[in-house]
């Protein structure tokens, strides 16, 4: 069994800025889980555009709120502590937060640690 705080994870390689966001990626690819689990605090005031293709997320809010907009409906779903929402089609949408948003992330396939979007709002797929 492991245990892992985040303060273990704070100032490594695996505390990433994406610029919007900053992600602690807790459980990565090299633990062997099968899917990874970060710590995601979203900016108060930004709009992410994010298109996971290659990969399943599920967030769950436990702090702050905004909204997530799905794009090939134009649908406007309500976020805020104590929800998740679960891009079960690799749904593309866009990411507003109206106050700093805490999100537990949990991907499928997990992601090796460092990435950040690239200029679609994707993940690369992992090629091992
Ligand atoms: C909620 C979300 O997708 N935010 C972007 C960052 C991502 N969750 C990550 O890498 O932790």
């Amino acid at each position: 069994m492991k245990v892992i705080s985040l303060e273990d994870v704070q100032g490594t390689e695996h505390d990433v800025d994406g610029g919007n966001w900053i992600s602690r990626r807790l459980i990565l690819k090299k633990d062997g889980m099968g899917y990874s689990v970060h710590d995601t605090i979203i900016k108060a005031g930004t709009e992410t555009h994010i298109w996971y293709q290659n990969h399943l997320e599920s967030v769950y809010c436990i702090e702050g709120e905004g909204e997530v907009v799905t794009l090939k409906d134009n649908k406007v779903w309500p976020i805020q502590k104590d929800t998740l929402y679960a891009l079960d089609q690799n749904d593309e949408h866009l990411l507003r937060a109206t106050t700093d948003m805490r999100m537990v992330c949990v991907f499928n396939p997990p992601i090796t640690g460092k990435e950040v979007h690239d200029e679609n709002g994707v993940y690369p797929v992992d090629e091992d």
